[in-house]
């Protein structure tokens, strides 16, 4: 039997957060709901999980996150602002939808500029701390990131070269996606995951940029037949923290959400690589056809990865280069 005292449950409705406290007084619990945008056969979904199981573990049920999948408490264009504001405490979502407010956000999302892991890996490097601190400027505390397997082109046609992709009415989840396929002669269109099959079926799309993963995931062979592996860029989903709520914890609690969430982090870079294999087995299986860029095509996504990179350090400045400083540094 659990019963919350009036005065800290106010208390904690304001923060978005529940507190129970059993009968007997002898034990307060935390309860968090945590939203992410994607569903529940998602990796990082699966990843998230665990690292929420891993904090209740630690703390004895002290804390207790509830992970909400596939946008169905809070839809992913609210995330970041309900963590701020503390209608929610914490949530998972996509690092690059922030790019409106800095493009610094954005940088794991310019083509080729990080296209394997290790590359990720090192960008990820240089580019935590900057990124923490916007957040931390906004009273957000980022706990981990975790990357998409690398991003291809999912098309109804085979994809031989640049022109097939001309008037393509192309899914796009993020800025990056979105001038990618301006600029290879697409027409663009924001659709989230949940809503993909739909965009399909409904003929609003024809084409998407996503990785194996979210395709598989979407079982994207019921409308497109073909994935070019064209290894774009790795995208990062983050898990962000109210810091206002984070530090209502005990410490002992607060310990264990940093420990659980660096556990996750690496667990879940790990679940990214096996996946980007699995998926594209997946794929494979389901009949759809699975190739890499042409020469020409290859050309055209080099020339439009170019453009987007000097587009991007632009408007970045001198958060910017000094990312791209201490990438070229670990690179080496
Ligand atoms: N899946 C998400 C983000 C990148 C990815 O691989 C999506 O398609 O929206």
């Amino acid at each position: 039997m659990t019963a919350k005292t009036p005065l800290l449950a106010g208390m904690a409705a304001t923060l978005g957060f529940s507190l129970a406290i059993s009968s007997t007084g002898a034990q307060a619990a935390t309860e968090w709901d945590m939203p992410t945008p994607y569903g529940d056969r998602t990796f990082h979904t699966v990843n998230i999980r665990e690292f929420a199981d891993a904090v209740r573990e630690r703390t004895d049920g002290e804390l207790d996150i509830t992970v909400h999948a596939n946008g169905s408490l809070i839809g992913h264009p609210e995330i970041k602002n309900s963590v701020r504001r503390g209608i929610v405490p914490i949530g998972e979502l996509i690092m690059s939808r922030l790019a409106n407010e800095n493009p610094i956000f954005e940088v794991d999302s310019v083509p080729y500029l990080a296209a394997s892991y290790e590359e990720a890996g090192a960008l990820w490097d240089a580019s935590r701390e900057i990124i923490s601190e916007e957040l931390g400027e906004q009273g957000l505390r980022l706990l981990f990131a975790v990357p998409w397997p690398p991003q291809g082109i999912y098309t109804q046609q085979p994809l031989t070269g640049p022109d097939d992709l001309q008037n393509l009415s192309m899914r796009a989840y993020n800025a990056a996606s979105e001038r990618l396929a301006q600029l290879a002669g697409a027409v663009p269109t924001q659709v989230e995951v949940p809503d993909i099959p739909t965009a399909f079926s409904t003929g609003r799309v024809d084409a998407m940029i996503t990785s194996p993963a979210t395709g598989a995931d979407t079982q994207a062979w019921d409308y497109l037949s073909h994935f070019n592996h064209a290894q774009l860029w790795l995208p990062k989903n983050m898990v962000i923290v109210n810091e206002q709520a984070f530090s209502r914890l005990d410490e002992a609690t607060r310990e264990a959400v940093l420990e659980a969430a660096a556990e996750a982090e690496e667990r879940g870079w790990a679940m990214s690589r096996e996946e980007t294999d699995e998926a594209l087995a997946v794929l494979e299986e389901n009949g759809i056809e699975v190739s890499e860029p042409t020469p020409e095509l290859a050309e055209k996504l080099r020339e439009i990865g170019d453009t987007m990179t000097s587009e991007w350090a632009e408007e970045a400045g001198e958060q910017g280069a000094a990312i791209l400083e201490a990438y070229e540094a670990a690179r080496q």
